[in-house]
């Protein structure tokens, strides 16, 4: 992988902030809470930012690791790392000590950007040098000029880097270039949603996540638009209140947040500003595009992206939606439905996804295995996605593999069975995804222990959903579980987990 320390003339940070500041220095470039950023302001910041990274004494390439709420500084740390040529690495915030040691050791990272209550604070890490804490004095850190120089990169070496989950459980590096965040912001933010230097967006899902990132920060960033972040965890009632009070023009959420907002939805005027709404991270079930669309007037345009390709590359468009299907291709991007030899196969056949275009990783941090599965040879990418296609519309037929995406986020089934194994009552365990009200939720498959199998009975139930409960973030706890004799095997003693899918 290309490192670069300099000796180019591209920067992302840069050519996604000096237009703005240029053109529209006094705009508010973010919403947040009670603040009110504007571009000339966001670069400022950017630029301490940049400055305290050298005063540190850190270097280019180095990895700054992000784990904040979505914030001004958030964005500051990010694009502040990128001008001066660190690769800050946004992590999710939901996760455990654990999780955060092992992406602290797989990333090297020399600086920990985070707040005093996060449980990262407590990691234990070999190469970290700092540990900043938002809430505790950062600002004051940063009381260095807002002046700064720029790291001179080439377009196509790294800027950044994401954590995707891996189906073992240990995340993967997954780095991008500085060209990708222009890609996206000119494909699909310029061209599927139009997005103008009128427009205010907001995105429920995280800064964190790559579906966030791009929705929240360089779509908007890359139009001269406006992002309202919300720093507070998504329920519907700050979702609403937040609409109400920002007045977004573009909605983008993830489908378990449309059907939570319908539910708690008393005045549908609250999104009378919205004109785009946009859906991704799993498939959008018609039931909620069509309640959405009586309750609000709205289509929700659902599209498939993965943090590998940075953003969404297969979407539905508006005035061309067709509900139930992912879409057709966006700009900038080109897909094909392979069968297992790599051979396209003929239209309404299902074959697993491939893509390419510019935004795509040039490949996972030292996961050779993987890469040498995903990363097909003239710049091709397995998306592990199985697809079917019909004149140009493609529609999601499931994962080529058994990992799954709750609420848009991925669960790996190995990570809650690993947990379910430490209890004595557990000889073997897997875990699916069946489906709750059109969406994929994680259900447990237990064979008990000898000495257990008198009593599976609803105290030994209840005692292992929350054995798992106390042990992971809520988003991989399991909604039960169903006690068998044995699971279904292969010959060479492999877990069925797709037979186990369709026994619900
Ligand atoms: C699944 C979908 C059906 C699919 C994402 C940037 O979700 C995003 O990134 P992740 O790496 O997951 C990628 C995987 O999620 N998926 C995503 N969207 C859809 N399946 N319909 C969809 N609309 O398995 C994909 O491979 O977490 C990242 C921008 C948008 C995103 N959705």
């Amino acid at each position: 992988m290309k490192k670069s320390g300099g000796k180019g003339s591209f920067n992302v940070a840069e050519v996604l902030l000096n237009e703005n500041v240029a053109l529209r220095g006094d705009k508010v470039a973010i919403y947040c809470g009670e603040e009110r950023i504007t571009y000339k302001t966001l670069n400022d910041n950017v630029n301490r930012f940049a400055n305290m990274l050298k005063a540190l004494g850190v270097k280019p390439t180095e990895r700054v690791m992000i784990l904040l709420p979505d914030s001004p500084m958030f964005v500051y740390a990010f694009l502040g790392s990128i001008k001066y040529g660190a690769w800050p690495v946004p992590v999710n915030t939901m996760l455990t000590e654990k999780d955060y040691e092992y992406m602290l050791e797989n990333s090297e990272a020399r600086v920990l950007v985070t707040e005093s209550q996060s449980n990262a604070v407590g990691a234990k890490t070999s190469h970290l040098c700092y540990r900043l804490f938002a809430d505790k004095g950062l600002e004051s850190l940063m009381a260095a000029s807002p002046e700064a120089e720029t790291c001179q990169t080439k377009a196509d070496d790294i800027a950044f880097w994401l954590y995707s989950s891996g189906s073992t459980g240990r995340p993967k590096g997954v780095p991008h270039r500085h060209i990708d965040m222009i890609h996206v912001g000119d494909h699909f933010g310029k061209q599927v949603l139009k997005v103008q230097d009128t427009d205010t967006v907001f995105s429920v899902s995280k800064l964190f996540f790559a579906y966030g990132l791009g929705n929240g920060l360089h779509i908007p960033f890359r139009c001269g638009a406006s992002t309202v972040l919300l720093s507070a965890p998504p329920s519907p009632e700050s979702v609403i209140e937040t609409v109400s009070t920002y007045k977004p023009t573009i909605f983008f959420g993830v489908p378990t947040q449309y059907n939570s907002v319908l539910k708690r939805m008393k005045n549908s005027d609250c999104f009378a500003s919205v004109r785009v709404c946009t859906s991704a991270g799993e498939a959008l079930p018609p039931e909620i595009f069509n309640r959405w669309k009586a309750a609000t007037g709205l289509e929700i345009l659902d599209g498939i992206g993965s943090t590998e390709a940075l953003h969404i590359f297969i979407s539905n468009t508006p005035g061309d939606v067709r509900p139930g299907t992912s879409g057709r291709v966006v700009p900038g991007y080109e897909a094909r439905i392979v069968d297992d030899a790599g051979i396209e196969v003929p239209p309404g056949e299902a074959g697993h996804l491939i893509i390419r275009g510019q935004s795509i990783t040039p490949g996972y941090w030292n996961r050779p295995d993987e890469n040498a599965e995903k990363v097909l040879p003239d710049g091709w990418f397995k998306t592990g996605d199985m697809y079917t296609q019909t004149d140009g519309y493609f529609t999601y037929q499931g994962r080529g593999d058994d990992m799954l995406k709750v609420g848009g986020i991925w669960v790996s089934p190995v990570e809650i069975e690993n947990v379910l194994l430490e209890h004595e009552a557990v000889h073997e365990a897997a875990v699916v995804g069946h489906d709750v009200e059109g969406l994929s939720k994680p259900f447990g498959y237990v064979a008990l222990n000898d000495q257990f199998k008198d009593q599976p009975g609803d105290d030994l139930n209840e005692e292992l959903v929350r054995f798992v409960s106390d042990r992971l973030p809520k988003f991989k706890w399991l909604r039960d579980i169903y006690f068998v004799d044995e699971l279904p095997k292969t010959a060479t003693g492999k877990i069925q987990r797709f037979k186990l899918r369709k026994a619900s």
